[in-house]
């Protein structure tokens, strides 16, 4: 008997679904001790106890009863997004993805066929906590095969869900069975593993989370967001899976700001949010206004105390999950959003020509004999597109982004609001913060400028440093 496995004693006690042997669990109970945070950090290592000895039928008898919302753990928050329903027969928790189109809202006047599951893109969260049972059947009501990769958990091989590795394609119309016990903790993901290209680009993603059996820390806002990028031209009802660099379309949880729901928390909360990244080629750098965060867990499970380094941005690397966690004590509203400049910047935006300093002249009237309407555009940059609010092609969202409390937003796509609030009755949007007296930023009064010294109109003066 390893003391890995005594140590898991102390977790199997009270819920333990299939003992293993009598002799294992009286030598197991003799120990008499509760789970330490070190006993769940090794117990996310099953492959280490087989080599110590477990055996191939381990994972089964490690299962224990089901986790339950709100008793195990805090349940996840996905704004804009779902979750999938379960239910438990015999032990095991059962839930059930099945793969289909969706007419999908990336933001209100934008919509796209898309491939997803369960009516939503991306597909619904899985929860379920360590040590879990879960039986995942997978429907394909798509025109092609398809299959389920669960990215980032630790399973048998040919659950793995690699088509024509691990199994065979699941053709439309079939139904495909996962089961597995759940041996970690952690921010992990699905997603098709068939004609990758196509599928993933299309929408079918998910995220995959599993509460620890013994949480170490609670947080009391437990927020889940998939990045996505996609290309979908103005007008076009399909989301474009041959494209490589060009994406046009970037979202959080499916949507583009300003289609993206705020993160509401009140003041003094602990917030978690878990950030994944399937987007078909980009990483993205989400920065958080603010606060300094720490990163706290990776799709390779949680980092030690002692590892956690504090941050504002955080890079989300594609097939990749990141965790932060920080104290909502300042209130306000927040940006929070990817910092790539054109991953906040809506469709139209893109593959604009450069009108940085044009001075148009005489030449709209020119135009206008030939194209009715004409306007020269950009001369001092994109914000005035979204602001003038200027007529854009049918089923397509101007390129930057949405009204704001004090003026308009120039960011669209990965953008999102994290609102925290002194007093809050329920979670629903707030609406805008309003700003305390003294604490906005607002136009200097002569004067204050003639107080400081301060000459608008004066030479501007800069240190040249070294002298
Ligand atoms: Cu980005």
């Amino acid at each position: 008997m390893s003391t890995r496995n005594s140590e898991e004693a102390g977790l199997s006690r009270r819920s333990l679904l299939a003992a293993s042997t009598g002799v294992a669990t009286a030598t197991l109970l003799a120990q008499g001790r509760n789970a330490s945070a070190a006993d769940v950090l090794g117990a996310a290592r099953p492959r280490a106890q087989s080599a110590a000895g477990m055996g191939k039928a381990s994972a089964n008898q490690r299962a224990m009863a089901p986790g339950l919302p709100q008793k195990d753990y805090t349940p996840v928050i996905v704004p804009n997004g779902s979750k999938l329903p379960w239910k438990i027969v015999d032990g095991v928790k059962v839930f059930h993805l099945v793969a289909e189109e969706v007419d999908h809202e990336f933001a209100p006047g934008l919509k796209a066929l898309c491939w997803g599951y369960n009516g939503r893109v991306h597909g619904p969260l899985i929860e379920a906590v360590e040590f879990d049972r879960v039986r995942i059947y997978v429907t394909n009501r798509l025109p092609a095969p398809t299959t389920a990769h669960w990215h980032g958990i630790l399973l048998p091989n040919g659950m793995d869900g690699v088509g024509g590795l691990n199994q065979k394609a699941i053709q439309p119309g079939e139904t495909f069975k996962y089961e597995f016990t759940l041996h970690q903790a952690g921010t992990g993901m699905y997603h098709s593993h068939h004609d990758e290209m196509t599928q993933i680009a299309l929408g079918m993603t998910g995220m995959f989370i599993v509460h620890p059996r013994r949480p170490t820390r609670r947080v009391d806002r437990d927020f889940a967001i998939m990045l996505h990028e996609w290309r979908i031209d103005a007008g076009s009802r399909r989301p474009n899976p041959n494209e490589m660099t060009e994406f046009n379309v970037l979202t959080m949880n499916a949507r583009a700001f300003p289609g993206t729901e705020p993160l509401v928390a009140k003041k003094g909360e602990r917030v978690r949010i878990r950030i994944g990244n399937l987007s078909p080629m980009d990483h993205h750098p989400i920065h958080l206004h603010g606060y300094q965060f720490r990163i706290t867990e990776t799709d390779g499970g949680q980092i030690p105390e002692a590892a956690q380094w504090p941050e504002t941005t955080v890079l989300v690397p594609v097939g990749s999950t990141r965790t932060v966690e920080f104290v909502a004590d300042e209130p306000g509203d927040w940006a929070m959003h990817c910092h790539m400049t054109h991953h906040v910047m809506n469709q139209m935006g893109h593959g604009f020509p450069n009108m940085i300093g044009v001075k148009p002249g005489t030449i709209d009237d020119k135009a206008r004999k030939l194209l009715p309407g004409y306007m020269t555009m950009g001369q001092t940059g994109m914000a005035e597109m979204g602001e003038m609010g200027m007529a854009v092609p049918k089923n397509s969202i101007p390129m930057v982004g949405g009204a704001g409390k004090h003026d308009y937003i120039t960011m669209g796509g990965m953008f999102t609001v994290l609102k925290v609030r002194d007093n809050l009755t329920s979670y629903k949007d707030p609406g805008w913060y309003d700003n305390p007296a003294g604490t906005l930023s607002i136009a200097a009064s002569a004067e204050e400028l003639r107080r400081d010294g301060i000459d608008p109109k004066g030479l501007a003066s800069a240190d040249p440093g070294t002298p």
